[in-house]
């Protein structure tokens, strides 16, 4: 997880676990010491989490009580959630109140491509960060009239790992996994493919230029998390949309209708 990467000064010459002679690296620390920074280590990340959890859960009862329906869009960089979001605003935003936040490390490239869409839009930029945390999602709305809005949509900083542990108080992952990236991704990043509820397996205007055994991959999803909503779709040519937007609608119904 992310709060135990590249942030520490000594850490790469760290390895608590390591009792084989065949191992290159140096070591900087006894055994004991080193097992007691790992402890601390878990500890801070623990609490890092356990504070998130909290502040998701004051976020999901706000998103409730104004009736908006939340989803976290998670990819690896690239995958097309921000070309999916623009597809789905142009198709539902006539029907439906619509905001989105972009999590982005730098730029506002993403909210200036959602904005060309009419739908507004903050970006955050998360620096060094590689997720977005509730915290940040907090801020992030507001500038959003709550009341109005049926439909919220975050587009979270691409990367396949840290954002499947940080709860933003959304109602559903959804993970964006393209068909150039390989079939196997969902066994290789269980996690997201876990905390996800729903897949969009885009750009299949690719498939045929492609090696990319869809059964396969649909199978692989279906290993790690039986209950995963699995759509092909493209966020191109807007192939197999229409069955994104009937599960959006029917599960949005749910939550905005009060
Ligand atoms: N052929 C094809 N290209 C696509 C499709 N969806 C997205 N792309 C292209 O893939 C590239 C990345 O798309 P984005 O929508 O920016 O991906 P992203 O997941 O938002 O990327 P980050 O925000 O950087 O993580 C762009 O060149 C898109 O035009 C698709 O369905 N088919
Ligand atoms: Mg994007």
């Amino acid at each position: 997880m992310c709060t135990t990467c590249g942030c520490d000064d000594d850490h790469k010459h760290d390895h608590p676990h390591d009792h084989g002679d065949d191992h290159r690296h140096t070591h900087h620390h006894h055994h004991g010491e080193g097992e007691n920074r790992e402890a601390k280590r878990l500890a801070v990340e623990t609490d890092i989490l356990a504070r998130n959890n909290r502040l998701a859960a004051e976020n999901r009862a706000m998103f409730a009580r104004h009736g908006v329906f939340v989803l976290n869009l998670v990819s690896s960089p690239g995958s097309g959630k921000t070309t999916i979001l623009e597809r789905t605003l142009g198709d539902l935003g006539g029907k439906f109140c619509c905001a989105v936040i972009e999590g982005d490390q730098q730029t506002d490239n993403d909210a200036q491509r959602i904005a060309a869409t009419g739908v507004p839009v903050t970006q955050i930029n998360t620096g060094a960060g590689c997720h977005l945390d509730a915290h940040m999602v907090c801020h992030g709305v507001e500038s959003f009239d709550l009341h109005a809005l049926d439909l919220l949509l975050i587009e979270n900083v691409g990367n396949l790992v840290c954002p499947a542990s940080f709860d933003l108080g959304e109602n559903h992952k959804v993970v964006v996994l393209s068909v150039t990236e390989g079939e196997d991704k969902p066994l290789k990043y269980p996690q997201m493919f876990r905390a996800a509820d729903v897949m969009l397996l885009n750009k299949t205007d690719l498939l045929p230029h492609v090696e990319f055994d869809v059964a396969a991959c649909r199978e692989m999803a279906r290993r790690v998390n039986p209950a995963i909503t699995i759509f092909e779709v493209s966020g191109r040519t807007g192939a197999g949309m229409a069955a994104w937007y009937d599960w959006l609608a029917e599960r949005m119904r749910a939550v905005t209708e009060d």
